[in-house]
């Protein structure tokens, strides 16, 4: 009789102790299982946001970001133009290993091949919930490209990401519809989408023929099919309840997002939020429209910060800021004039886009990857500020060994583990970093950069921007001289010879990840 009292208790003790220990899992699973979010901002300059030195425009969510971890000065990311920058990001490979990974066209099939391991595969593997919101800019669906009147596969869904909800490749490019889950969203069967990038299809005006029909002008290219006043790059035809309004481009990701976060407030969720903010058309939103003084790039900067804010302010009010890292940063440098008339270049004042850095966008100078680059854990990390070179290519290989993921010899080839790095534990990043800007490569070495001698013009007629081309090699002592003012090469023949040889290695060794 005795005995199934103790025999009770003794069962209770392990139910209990099972409850305890179970209970502490979850904890230290939730502990090493961060919620990550990585806000990868649109040509959003160095110089473009306060806590990088901006004094003509504030961007108080951003610099709250930044106050709250650490704001890298040396961070970059892959290249000085979208397309390969997402692919770097998104692969942990640098781009101009693959054929193909130029800016897209907005019809482009997929260009990760379903079959590569990506970042979002990492955290899916490790249990995450995983989903991308925004600008994807990475081809979609298989040879022959994207089939806007049905399922669009391949795309995201096969790279590692859950949810998807996406304008498929830029502000400027058509079709101007979003996608969620491989579906063109509010697309009546009735109205199918034609898009050609190569001839005029249809009768819908365009910015060449019907100039009097456009609220904003380009000033160069980006005239084809008008949508919502905006002529754009590629022709389109059908989808016309699908269209997007660009004004509200930012409420409906943000909305996409926080939905997001809402539903997945319970599970690790890894989030890849692609704003489309700053990139042209820029066309904010009436709240911010004429708030900066500094026209649409300028209110589309204010923009994005509130973008931001909102983020914050929702991981505030479901408890989870402390739970959460997030890394906010952009995926090429700025641009001023970049095919519209949208009185960025007049009303620029002495706003210093690149800040201290030259060149921007495309180019090879410094400005065109060295960005915006915050790692944010709010009380889960050392605060402050970094002068270590770190690379966005880094994120798979850093996250993959914060979760205990393995990465296979033939993935990820050029991302290096930095966690300690970004999450502030230690000052020391990487050796070094190549720069692929659009018509040369660089690479930067401790204070030392080599940019490859290229024929291209000094200065794009187009944007007018200082594309780093030049046809003698050049060498930059970027410890004293960030701003890539004097070319050293001549004087230092072994620090050239070294750096061509590091590039040249890069090259042919196919890979940095040993
Ligand atoms: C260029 C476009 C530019 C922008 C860029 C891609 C013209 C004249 N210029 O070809 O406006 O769309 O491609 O930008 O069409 S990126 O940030 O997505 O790389
Ligand atoms: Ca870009």
């Amino acid at each position: 009789m005795k005995s199934i009292p103790l025999l009770l208790a003794f069962a209770l003790i392990v139910v209990l102790s099972g409850c305890s220990s179970k209970q502490n899992q979850t904890q230290n699973t939730q502990m090493a299982k961060p919620n990550v979010i990585i806000i990868y901002t649109d040509d959003l300059g160095y110089g473009d946001v306060s806590c990088c030195g901006a004094t003509k425009i504030r961007t108080p969510n951003i610099d709250r970001l930044a106050a709250r971890g650490i704001r890298f000065t040396n961070g970059h990311s892959s290249s000085a133009s979208c397309t390969p920058s997402r692919y770097s990001m998104l692969t942990g490979g640098y781009a101009f290993r693959k054929e193909g990974t130029g800016i897209a066209p907005g019809d482009a099939a997929m260009i990760i091949d379903p079959e590569t391991r990506t970042l979002a595969d990492i955290f899916a593997d490790a249990g995450y919930k995983t989903g991308v919101v925004g600008k994807w800019h990475l081809g979609l669906g298989g040879v022959g490209g994207p089939d806007w009147n049905g399922l669009i596969t391949p795309g995201p869904q096969d790279l590692g990401f859950g949810y998807s909800f996406l304008m498929p490749a830029t502000g400027d490019r058509v079709p101007c519809v979003y996608t969620e889950n491989g579906r063109v969203l509010g697309l009546d069967p009735n109205d199918p989408i034609k898009v050609n990038y190569k001839e005029k299809i249809g009768n819908e005006p365009t910015g060449l023929e019907n100039s009097q029909l456009l609220k904003m002008h380009p000033s160069h290219g980006h005239n084809n099919t008008i949508v919502n006043g905006v002529s754009r790059i590629g022709f389109m035809t059908g989808g016309k309840s699908a269209l997007w309004v660009d004004e509200y481009m930012a409420e409906a990701f943000s909305q996409k997002a926080l939905n997001f976060i809402d539903k997945n407030k319970e599970k690790p969720f890894f989030l890849y939020f692609a704003t489309h903010g700053i990139h042209v058309p820029r066309v904010p939103h009436p709240q911010f429209a004429g708030k900066s003084g500094m026209g649409p790039r300028g209110d589309a900067i204010l923009e994005v910060d509130w973008v931001v804010g909102e983020i914050s302010k929702k991981l505030e009010l479901l408890g989870l800021t402390e739970k959460t890292i997030v890394i906010f940063t952009s995926d090429n440098g700025p641009v001023v004039d970049d095919g519209y008339i949208d009185q960025a270049v007049e009303l620029m004042g002495d706003h210093k886009p690149g800040g201290s850095l030259r060149g921007g966008k495309y180019s090879a100078f410094n400005a065109g990857t060295q960005v915006p680059f915050i790692v944010s854990w709010p009380g889960r990390m050392k605060y402050g500020e970094s002068d270590a070179l770190v690379s966005q290519v880094d994120f798979m290989a850093s996250f993959a060994k914060m979760l205990s993921v393995q990465i296979a010899e033939k993935d990820a080839f050029d991302s290096i583990d930095l966690m300690d790095v970004l999450l502030g534990k230690e000052s020391a990043g990487r050796d070094f970093v190549v720069h692929q800007g659009n018509s040369t490569m660089a690479v930067i070495k401790g204070d030392w950069k080599y940019i490859v001698p290229n024929n291209g013009p000094a200065v794009s007629q187009y944007t007018n921007i200082e594309m780093g081309n030049n046809f003698e090699p050049q060498l930059y002592n970027l410890k004293g001289d960030l701003g890539e003012t004097k070319n050293v090469a001549k004087e230092n023949p072994e620090k050239l010879k070294e750096l061509e040889e590091l590039l040249q290695k890069i090259k042919d060794d196919g890979r940095t990840r040993f």
